[in-house]
């Protein structure tokens, strides 16, 4: 596979940019060598700039669900763009796809649109912390909510503690009011918020894990969770930045049918380009400006562009039929990774939540971040490597998510399994 243009590129773009990318995942630092740089995307395929093309499973990290530059998705951009890209003062097209997300979101009744799913979660955490009038709030070990300070945080020492900073720069002022527990374990959690529930404005959580690579809630876990959070008077937050539209039309919450208070979207709502939003019960949407007292604001919030490709995208995927067959073909190649992997006696353990699926190189069952990372990460990159090489763009890091598009034919399903076959045999050794 010829690399020496993604390679030069690759050497330019780190004299301007720190590590050379503008999201460090890019960096492939998690599976070694250089990042391929991407000359164009269409559908399920994209091409890099040496003229490779690889059947894409990463889909900018969950917004194609469409696949890229889908015809009625560009030609909503550009119609929108044609009168204007932002105006900084309201329009219609907002209203409209705030109007489809509440209808679509079981637990939002209004929704404010930003820029990102950092700022959604950074934004919804401000607001439960003024409507409770708290400070601390849990999140669990291996969710990934944004790079907002108070969420980079791990575990202290033991499993369920105050949080310590996760990156150099966050004061651990701010990471002290973050507590953090093993994601699926009631009995660990349970224990936390008894000794903390007066000073706990919000549990946030990732509904279906898909920072630690895809994590499914085990059974009681969500319905607990929300149980826990009404007796305490604690707010219930779904990051559901990557399951939103994604694992259900109305996220995960509609699919394990569980409310919570307030939920974070992004990625998908946006179609594309640059969207986050945070929504949920009216009391507590009431409280941001202007309406309330609690500040949060955006140049670019509710873009007239992002609006458009998010409102199509959405529009597109209401169409009847379109979750059974992303089904259908997630389920298809769930089953041949699974045989092709059994084939060559290589040990693993998959999950799957919809079009969300995951592989981890091991034997034992992935239930929290602890025993994701139990997984032979080096086997992984491995796999990454055969993979790409053979034409297939998988996550280059094993904890994040394999994602299908409405675009992914079954002829190409069928090469990846078979790919993966030879992939599976090579690093059996
Ligand atoms: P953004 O600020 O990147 O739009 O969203 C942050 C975020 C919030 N919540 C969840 C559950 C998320 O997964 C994310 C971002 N996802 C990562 C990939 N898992 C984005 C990829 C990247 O960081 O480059």
């Amino acid at each position: 596979m010829r690399t020496t243009k993604s390679h030069s590129l690759f050497k330019i773009a780190q004299v301007a940019i720190p590590g050379g990318v503008n999201s460090p995942v890019r960096a492939f630092r998690s599976v070694g060598g250089d990042p391929i740089f991407i000359k164009t995307a269409k559908g399920a395929q994209i091409e890099d700039v040496d003229g490779n093309s690889f059947i894409d499973y990463v889909l900018s990290w969950g917004p194609m669900i469409l696949g890229h530059a889908h015809p009625n998705v560009l030609k909503a951009i550009i119609k929108a763009a044609k009168k204007g890209t932002s105006y900084g003062a309201p329009c219609q097209a907002e209203t409209e796809l705030a109007r489809l997300i509440v209808q679509a979101v079981p637990s939002i009744d209004q929704v404010r649109l930003v820029n990102s799913g950092t700022e959604a979660v950074m934004s919804a955490i401000r607001v439960a912390r003024a409507y409770t009038k708290r400070d601390s709030i849990l999140k669990f070990d291996g969710c990934y909510h944004g790079h907002a300070d108070h969420l980079l945080v791990k575990a202290g020492s033991g499993i369920a503690t105050l949080g310590i900073p996760d990156t150099p720069g966050v004061p651990n002022a701010f990471a002290r009011q973050t507590l953090t527990a093993p994601f699926n374990d009631i009995k660990a959690t349970e224990k936390l918020i008894h000794k903390h529930a007066q000073n706990l404005a919000a549990i946030i959580v990732e509904p279906v894990a898909g920072n630690m690579g895809v994590v499914p809630p085990l059974n009681e876990f969500l319905p607990w969770l929300r149980r826990i959070t009404q007796k305490y008077e604690i707010v219930l937050i779904f990051d559901e930045v990557i399951t939103g539209f994604r694992v259900n039309f109305g996220g995960a919450q509609a699919r394990y049918k569980v409310v919570p208070d307030m939920t974070c979207l992004g990625k998908i709502i946006g179609g594309g380009l640059p969207i986050g939003a945070y929504g949920g019960r009216r009391d507590i949407m009431q409280m941001i400006a202007p309406a309330g007292p609690v500040y949060q604001a955006g140049t670019l919030s509710g873009n007239p562009v992002a609006v458009a490709a998010g409102l199509e995208t959405l529009r597109q995927l209401k169409t009847p039929g379109v979750y059974k067959e992303l089904e259908r073909k997630s389920q298809m190649i769930a089953e041949g990774l699974g045989e092709a992997a059994r084939q060559a006696k290589i040990p693993y353990y998959q999950t799957r939540v919809g079009s969300m699926l995951g592989g981890f190189f091991t034997e034992s069952p992935v239930n929290d971040f602890a025993s994701a990372k139990k997984s032979d990460t080096a086997r992984y990159a491995k796999f990454f490597h055969g993979m790409l090489k053979k034409g297939v763009y998988l996550a280059p890091s094993q904890f994040e998510a394999m994602l299908l598009s409405t675009a992914h034919s079954d002829a190409k399903i069928k090469h990846t399994i078979s790919v993966a076959q030879q992939v599976f045999k090579i690093i059996k050794g």
